[in-house]
Formats: C-alpha cells, sequence, structure tokens
C-alpha cells in the first residue's frame, strides 16, 4: 500500500519545455546551442531548427498546464529553474529580477491547487556563457557562480519551496561533459583527471548547496539526483558478476558521496590505479562529510548486463549509457529496454545501503503517439502502451514500500509531452497531456489528455488502490 501522504506528480525541466529562450532577460544556455541533443553537433548561436528554443511555449502556457495537473489530482510537480532566467551569463553578483518573478508566479500557482513544487537547481541548462569563458564545472570557480545562484532562490523562494534537487541526473556528466557539466572542451580531448576534477567541483557544489539552504531555512529538503541502471551480469560467469559490479560503482559512488559523505574505496582504488589526479581544496573533504542529503533521488527507465567476454559485450541503447541488452527484456520504440523489476530491485539496494528516504523523480515511456478522435468527439491519444508501462513500474513501487522501503513519492518524467534530452525531439513523446507540435515546428501547441491522464488521475484519486483493478 502507497503511504497517505505520498507524493504522486509528474516531472519536466525547464530548458524542455518553457521555450521563451530569450525573454525578459534570459541568457542563453548550452541547450541553445544543442538542436540534436547530444548525438548531434553544437552550433555558434541558436538556430531556428533548435526545437527547445520555444519548447511546448510553457513559459506562456503554465498557467493552463498547472491546471490540468492539478485536475489529475498531482501533489507534487517536479520542475528546474533555468540558471541563464535569474543569472543570464552565471558570473553576475546581481540577479534578473524578471526571471526571478517568472518562477515566484509559477510556484504561486502551483499552490493555489495544493501542488508541491520539487525544484532542480540545474538541470542540464548551464549558462552558456560559463561553459564557453569557463569550461564549465571543469573551472572552480564555477563553486562561487552556483553558491551564488543557490543562494539567491533559496531566500528568494524559502517559503514557497521544500523540496530542492542539487543537479540532475549528476553521474551523466561521465557520458555527457558538455550537456550536462557545461564543459566546452570536447569529450575526446578531455582527461579523465580533468572529469574527476569538475565532478568533484560538482560534489562539493551540491554539499555546499546543502548547507547553505538548511541555514536560510531548516525546513528544507535537499535532494542528490542520479540516474539510476541496475546493471546485471550477463551470465552467472563471477567474472561477469564482478564486472557488472564494476560497472556499477561508476556510477554509485555519486550517490555514496552524496550520501556518506566520503570517496568510496572502489573510487579511490580506480583512481591510483588510473593516475588520476583530483584536487581537493582546504575544507572540501570536511564539507563532504559533513552535508550529506536529506534524501536520495533518482531517474529509473532502463537495467542493462554486462559481461567480462569481449566477444559478448555488444552495446545496445539506453539512458545515455549504453549497455549490453538483456535477452529477457523488450525495448521502447528508442531502444530502452523496459524493466519494471529493475525498479524494485534499484528501491531496494538504495535502501539498504543508505536508509535515507527515496524519491523516484523520472520514470516513463517515450513513444509515438497518435492523435485520433475520441468516442465523446475529442481528440486524444489511445497510450495503452503507457498505461501498461506505468502500472507495471508503479506495482514494483508499491512491492519496494512492502519491502519496506521508505519512498517518499513518485514524478512521472514528462508529465506533458516536451522536448527530448537527449535526441531534441518532439515525437519521442511522455506526457499524459499530448502538446500539438512537431519536429519541423508545425503545430498549434494546443493540449489535449490522451487516455493516461484519466488512468493516472484514478491512480493517484485511490491512492494506487487502482492499479490492481
Ligand atoms: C533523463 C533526463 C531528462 C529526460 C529523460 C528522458 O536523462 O533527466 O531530462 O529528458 O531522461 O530522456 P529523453 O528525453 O532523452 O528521452
Amino acid at each position: 500500500m502507497f503511504p497517505k501522504n505520498f507524493l504522486w506528480g509528474g516531472a519536466v525541466a525547464a530548458n524542455q519545455c518553457e521555450g521563451a529562450y530569450k525573454e525578459d532577460g534570459k541568457g542563453l544556455s548550452i541547450q541553445d546551442v544543442m538542436p540534436r541533443g547530444i548525438k548531434g553537433a553544437r552550433t555558434e548561436k541558436p538556430t531556428e531548427d533548435n526545437m527547445k528554443l520555444i519548447g511546448i511555449d510553457f513559459y506562456h502556457r503554465y498557467k493552463e498546464d498547472i491546471k490540468l495537473f492539478a485536475e489529475m489530482g498531482f501533489k507534487v510537480f517536479r520542475t528546474s529553474i533555468a540558471w541563464s532566467r535569474i543569472f543570464p551569463k552565471g558570473d553576475e553578483t546581481v540577479p534578473n529580477e524578471a526571471g526571478l518573478q517568472f518562477y515566484d508566479d509559477l510556484f504561486d500557482e502551483c499552490h493555489k491547487y495544493g501542488i508541491e513544487p520539487l525544484v532542480t537547481i540545474s538541470h542540464y541548462e548551464t549558462p552558456l556563457y560559463l561553459a564557453e569563458h569557463y569550461n564549465g564545472w571543469l573551472n572552480r570557480e564555477l563553486i562561487g557562480f552556483y553558491e551564488n545562484y543557490v543562494k539567491t532562490i533559496f531566500t528568494r523562494y524559502q517559503d514557497k519551496v521544500t523540496y530542492w534537487l542539487t543537479f540532475n541526473e549528476i553521474n551523466s556528466i561521465l557520458n555527457s561533459p558538455f550537456m550536462s557539466g557545461g564543459i566546452h572542451t570536447p569529450k575526446e580531448d578531455l582527461t579523465e583527471s580533468q572529469l574527476y576534477q569538475a565532478i568533484h567541483h560538482e560534489m562539493v557544489a551540491s554539499a555546499l548547496a546543502t548547507k547553505i539552504g538548511h541555514e536560510i531555512n531548516p525546513k528544507f529538503q535537499i535532494g542528490c539526483m542520479i540516474l539510476s541502471m541496475p546493471v546485471y551480469p550477463l551470465s552467472p560467469d563471477p567474472s561477469d558478476v564482478l564486472e557488472a559490479m564494476e560497472e556499477s560503482h561508476k556510477h554509485d559512488m555519486f550517490m555514496e558521496i552524496h550520501a556518506r559523505g566520503e570517496y568510496p574505496g572502489y573510487m579511490k582504488r580506480y583512481m591510483r590505479e588510473h593516475n588520476i589526479k583530483v584536487d581537493f581544496a582546504a575544507g572540501d573533504a570536511e564539507l563532504l562529510k559533513q552535508y550529506t542529503v536529506d534524501f536520495i533521488s533518482f531517474s529509473y527507465y532502463v537495467s542493462v548486463c554486462a559481461t567480462a567476454d569481449a566477444a559478448k559485450n555488444v552495446k545496445g541503447e539506453g539512458n545515455l549509457f549504453a549497455g549490453v541488452p538483456n535477452p529477457t527484456l523488450k525495448a521502447s520504440e528508442w531502444g530502452w529496454q523496459i524493466d519494471p523489476k529493475g525498479l524494485r530491485y534499484a528501491l531496494n539496494t538504495f535502501w539498504d545501503r543508505y536508509h535515507k528516504p527515496l524519491f523516484v523523480v523520472e520514470n516513463g515511456l517515450g513513444a509515438v503517439d497518435e492523435l485520433v478522435t475520441g468516442t465523446d468527439g475529442t481528440l486524444t491519444v489511445e497510450d495503452d502502451y503507457r498505461i501498461e508501462y506505468m502500472r507495471d513500474h508503479l506495482i514494483q513501487v508499491e512491492e519496494a514500500i512492502e519491502d519496506g522501503v521508505k519512498v517518499m513519492g513518485y514524478t512521472s518524467w514528462g508529465c506533458i509531452d516536451l522536448v527530448s534530452a537527449s535526441t531534441a525531439e518532439l515525437k519521442k513523446r511522455y506526457g499524459f497531456i499530448y502538446v500539438d507540435r512537431n519536429d519541423d515546428g508545425s503545430g498549434t501547441l494546443n493540449r489535449y489528455k490522451k487516455k493516461s491522464f484519466f488512468w493516472y488521475k484514478k491512480v493517484i484519486g485511490t491512492n494506487g488502490e487502482s492499479l490492481h483493478k
């Protein structure tokens, strides 16, 4: 059974839905020069084929959208603050008032319906200026700019926001140093020492945010956000089991540092053996140790396999990270393997390790939807595939709760259709709400309720009981 106070809701990120990329004093973010997501080349300047520049025009339509979320019964809405709306270049000391006002209004609108905002401080939208002039998180100066940014938003929204996430999918920097860390140096030219130095800077900044947040409002709940992806051994061969463990360790260390405040032994060994040097400034180790997170949040879409057998080590698709496909699982149209039980497994694993409350802040199915006329004559999408995906995953969340895992809530990804992060497409849809906008830029931007909209409303209304009917 789901607990009474379970936080049901949905999630988006500013850069994937707001649009209005240069309105009201906003500066450019790295997303404004990534028209093809992580796969394509960056552009010098924003180009019209970049769907994120308009997004789904959430910036102007958020009232309509939040009303729809409220109709579904959302208790929580996860979004991010676009850093470049608050500090257009990132290194200013005085914030942009119009940007601050926008989020004031947005959070007020949530509260009007009793919806609690859950705010990601940095979701793949580092100000472009910080990338181009400082090389992003490779530069220790970013810690100071981030500190200034969090102080500003914590102070401003201290009575409107309780739940905060410091960096979206912080471990994704291993795959996408530009999107995740604003690192301008091309990935192929980065040394491992540089990459881990940037990671260290983010870790320190995250701990600092926890410190500052609790000083400003002791009621704040501050969490990390990790891209989770269980790694299974491809076979029972102990070498495969160890291979899976080592592959998993590369990601586990991010949660480990956030939850326990120390670099784990396996990471120290990896750094030693790979001659990776990370500079710790005076006080870094103490800061990490003292300011661990209040809760752990994560995204969950896929699991992968690993093998020590080079001949079988052929990677498939996945959420930023590829793994060896699991022969027992089916995949989405984008090749992401679907594994509801992996979510129960992840929840149990994290709970066993840290005994910190957990929050599933992203999960969902990216699919091609077709707008059709429903029985009542209104346009809709018969997305039974999405309902099945979500039902199967939510049942596993409930199983984990039965196992004794403390789960704070669940926010499905892209609760309203938006632009994809990895491929920058609109046709990869996740929402309960269809947005009429296509990859060629056409569409009215009108919103339509999908079948899953009514399904999720019932799930929330019955606090999960309808999952079993
Ligand atoms: C995560 C990101 C989101 C998001 C989601 C789905 O990696 O935190 O921003 O978009 O995955 O991925 P995609 O949009 O590539 O389908």
